[in-house]
């Protein structure tokens, strides 16, 4: 009954919301970490393990994917991010709403390429609410090597801009945390590093603003998406604006597929909606719903922005100013031009620059402090007559500025 369920909803709510991203290199056992960290989480008294992680995955293909489990103080949502490199975008997604954050390094690989690009992204997420995993230590089992890589760890937290002795890092196994009486110490561990961790907080009392994470069915006039709400609450029955298609009314609510009536700031939840101006063209990923008419979306954004080729000598082609980009922010997908500053010509990939404009093909919402991915490559000055955007890849990350 849905008055029961939004009862057992409520009772939840009196513990504060974390969104928390979980990343790191492609199979360090990130989506193994979640299962084992879920138990560890819920198995505590008064914890429950609500939902998830979803089970759409395969039908979907490799995506960002949210638990919900409750422990004895709070209530988590651990995003799940894929590793795989062609897959970074989708850490700007998570980035952008999660305000903590558990890298995974494999034991017996230590840094890898993503561990750091994943590190750079979460720029933003202060060292308080950052741990490290260094897992699969059941795998790599001299203690020697075990420090190598926590100092290998340490020195990537410093080049990526954070104070790598302030960074908690707990050694051990996923996948024998799970069961195995020797390991699941490792993951309470890190249970315990979470639930120390300090609380966000979320500006509950100001207008509605949630951002589209993915879109699913349109039926007719009515869409379901999923949103992650950034401050104030939504309702069931009320309109919200959608800038640049107009109003539309929420039907229905769900978290953690329980239907309730009103979702909270943090929360990840689904709604069904209904558009209520006539023929306008669907919902799309990285649109807001907003309580205001007027919210900030921008056509222009400046950026702070770090080349991966401070790490990858892969990267060294330098950008020259005018090129075509692609940009992930937060959620949405936009094409730009690249201006740097007017001294600089071109960007080197192996720098990070302050005030970098990109000029983009519609507005966009942009509130200073979103992740962004930024995708170049060989990508020829725009003004050239019939000069086409040649997709190469992620070259760098940042955040938009003010
Ligand atoms: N020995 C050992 N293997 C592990 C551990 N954790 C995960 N694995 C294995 O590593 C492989 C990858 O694990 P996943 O959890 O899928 O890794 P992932 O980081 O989610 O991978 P992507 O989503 O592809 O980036 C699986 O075969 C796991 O069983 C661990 O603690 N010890
Ligand atoms: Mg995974």
């Amino acid at each position: 009954m849905a008055s029961s369920t939004d009862g057992e909803r409520e009772m939840y709510r009196d513990r504060p919301v974390l969104p928390v991203a979980i990343v790191g290199h492609a199979a360090s056992g990130k989506s193994t970490l979640l299962e084992a960290l879920s138990l560890a989480l819920s198995g505590q008294p008064g914890g429950v393990w609500v939902a998830g992680p979803r089970v759409d995955r395969e039908a979907r293909g490799p995506r960002v994917v949210e638990g919900l489990v409750v422990s004895a103080r709070r209530r988590y949502t651990l995003v799940d991010v894929p590793g795989d490199r062609s897959l970074l975008r989708w850490a700007s997604r998570a980035v952008s709403q999660c305000r903590a954050a558990i890298l995974v390094v494999h034991a017996e690989r230590s840094v890898e390429a993503q561990t750091r690009e994943h590190l750079m992204h979460l720029r933003g997420v202060p060292e308080s609410r950052l741990v490290v995993f260094v897992n699969a230590c059941d795998a790599a089992a001299e203690p020697g090597w075990l420090d190598a890589v926590e100092a290998e760890v340490r020195e990537s937290l410093w080049m990526c801009g954070y104070n790598g002795d302030e960074v908690a890092i707990v050694r051990g196994s996923a996948l024998k945390g799970r069961h195995d009486a020797r390991w699941q110490p490792t993951v309470g561990a890190l249970a315990e590093v979470l639930e120390r961790m300090p609380d966000v907080s979320w500006d509950g009392d100001a207008p509605a603003l949630a951002q589209i994470v993915e879109t699913y069915r349109r039926e007719g006039a009515s869409t379901v998406v999923e949103v992650f709400v950034q401050q104030g609450r939504l309702r069931v029955g009320e309109r919200y604006f959608v800038p640049g298609l107009g109003a539309v009314r929420v039907r229905e609510i769900q978290h953690a597929r329980r239907p309730i009536m009103m979702a909270e700031a943090g929360e990840y939840v689904g709604l069904r909606l209904v558009t209520e101006s006539t023929g306008a063209r669907g919902l799309r990923r990285g649109e807001v719903l907003s309580a205001l008419e007027a919210i900030e979306a921008r056509d222009v954004i400046t950026l702070r922005l770090r080349f991966f080729g401070l790490f990858h000598p892969v990267f060294r082609r330098p950008v020259p100013a005018g090129s075509h980009a692609f940009v992930h922010l937060g959620a949405a997908g936009c094409q730009g031009i690249l201006v740097p500053p007017s001294e600089l010509g071109e960007l080197q990939c192996d720098r990070e620059y302050e005030r970098v404009r990109v000029v983009l093909s519609r507005p966009v919402w942009a509130v200073t402090g979103l992740a962004v991915t930024l995708r170049t490559g060989r990508c020829p000055p725009a003004e050239r007559v019939g000069a086409l955007p040649a997709w190469a890849g992620t070259v760098g990350v940042g955040r938009v500025m003010p």
